[in-house]
């Protein structure tokens, strides 16, 4: 590869960073049932330990995104707990996602729910999270909202809308300066009929109304099988609303499945109008990347490793584009120049650059590799195998 591009390449990993999911190393499963693995992480502290491993091995994962509910039982009183685990195992804290679905009362939903002492619990508990994200310096809370309806004419679809726009105000008021709220958008599921915050533009409508440290957050996985995303990107981008990603890849729904495994080239166009828009503007933008994937079948540590490499190399691919000449064919209407200029970074190998690049921050070449010959999946199979088997197999 010519020295400029493996500056590029260079460049790209040094700006690039990417927050785990704490739920991505436990075992999960579908509505069907939860296949058990006898190494997924049992409790927190395991679930720090494993993101642990993932970023000692990749060096690009300092953090971990946190669910409330499942990592911090008991709220506040949890964080120094946190801090603990974060100094031993060497990541941070990351976004605080507060569980805004899995509480029987939130049968009808949680901010839109007709039932206001519902949707003063919901906003209560959002509230909570943002004030364990201060006591952790987390700066971002993701909010991802179940609520809808499955049925026509069973919900008050505007009275709905409006009652978010109050709980996501009064939620707004309790940030801190320098924290964000990250508003989650879902076109189905769990609701089937109407979902409240369906589509990005909804979420944009809400994230305004809220305050201006509202954004939007982008779960590759919440859109209809042809939508555009990366067009959703740029308009984002160009709003100054774009506040971070969940990455998974699908094929039919939110199927969480490892980054790029199904459609890498959607994952470059991502990227693509992020490097376009800091190259045209001179501005960095201001994005969360994280991982959103619960990995059924595959080993978890494995599969968030590849996930990690597979994001890197996208990452550094669009970084590629040559976007003097990009501009200018585009500029000329010089349709097949300008969309080689994509085609030819996206078919650049640039692992040989990025493993030079691990080289020399100390990391192994191959994290995959080295986490194999490590000894760590062993040690922890054989430590965590007899809880894992206690474990539930059945959400029945
Ligand atoms: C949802 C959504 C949220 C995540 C939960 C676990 O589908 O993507 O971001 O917090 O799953
Ligand atoms: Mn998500
Ligand atoms: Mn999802």
């Amino acid at each position: 590869m010519q020295s400029s591009k493996s500056d590029k390449v260079f460049a790209a990993l040094e700006a690039f960073r990417i927050e785990l999911p704490s739920w991505g190393f436990a075992n999960t499963g579908t509505r069907f049932g939860k296949f058990i693995q006898a190494a997924a992480a049992t409790t927190t502290e395991e679930k720090f330990s494993d993101a642990g491993q993932v970023h000692l091995l990749t060096g690009v994962c300092p953090t971990v995104a946190l669910h409330v509910l499942w990592d911090l039982p008991e709220g506040v009183h949890t964080a120094d707990q946190i801090h603990r685990f974060a100094n031993h195992y060497g990541v941070a804290p990351g976004s605080i996602n507060p569980n805004l679905f899995q509480d029987q009362e939130y049968k009808y939903g949680s901010f839109g729910n007709p039932d206001e002492a519902v949707r003063e619990h919901a906003i209560r508990h959002t509230k909570d999270s943002i004030a364990i994200a201060r006591r952790l310096n987390s700066r971002d809370i993701p909010l991802w909202f179940a609520d809808g309806s499955n049925y026509p004419g069973t919900a008050n679809i505007r009275q709905r809308k409006q009652w978010f726009v109050v709980g996501l105000q009064e939620a707004h008021r309790h940030l801190s300066p320098e924290q964000r709220m990250l508003i989650e958008y879902k076109p189905f599921e769990p609701a089937f009929y109407h979902t409240d915050i369906a589509d990005w533009g909804m979420a944009l409508l809400l994230a305004r109304a809220a305050g201006p440290q509202a954004k939007v957050l982008v779960d590759t996985g919440h859109h209809y099988a042809a939508q555009n995303i990366e067009q959703i990107v740029a308009w984002l981008l160009s709003e100054d609303m774009l506040g971070g990603f969940h990455f998974n890849d699908r094929r039919y729904a939110d199927d969480d499945l490892t980054m790029g495994s199904i459609d890498p080239y959607q994952v470059f166009r991502i990227f693509h109008e992020i490097h376009m828009y800091e190259w045209e503007t001179g501005r960095r933008a201001d994005i969360a990347y994280m991982v959103d994937q619960s990995h059924n079948l595959k080993g978890k540590i494995e599969a968030m490793i590849q996930t990690v490499t597979m994001a890197q190399q996208l990452f550094a691919k669009a970084a590629l584009v040559d976007l003097e000449k990009l501009v200018t064919t585009q500029h000329k209407c010089n349709l097949v120049d300008a969309e080689s200029a994509l085609q030819d970074a996206f078919a650049t190998d640039v692992r040989p650059a990025i493993q030079e690049w691990r080289t020399s921050k100390g990391l192994p070449k191959d994290p995959l590799e080295a986490f194999r010959q490590s000894g760590y999946l062993e040690r922890i199979t054989k430590e965590r195998a007899a809880k894992n088997s206690q474990n539930v197999s059945s959400y029945a």
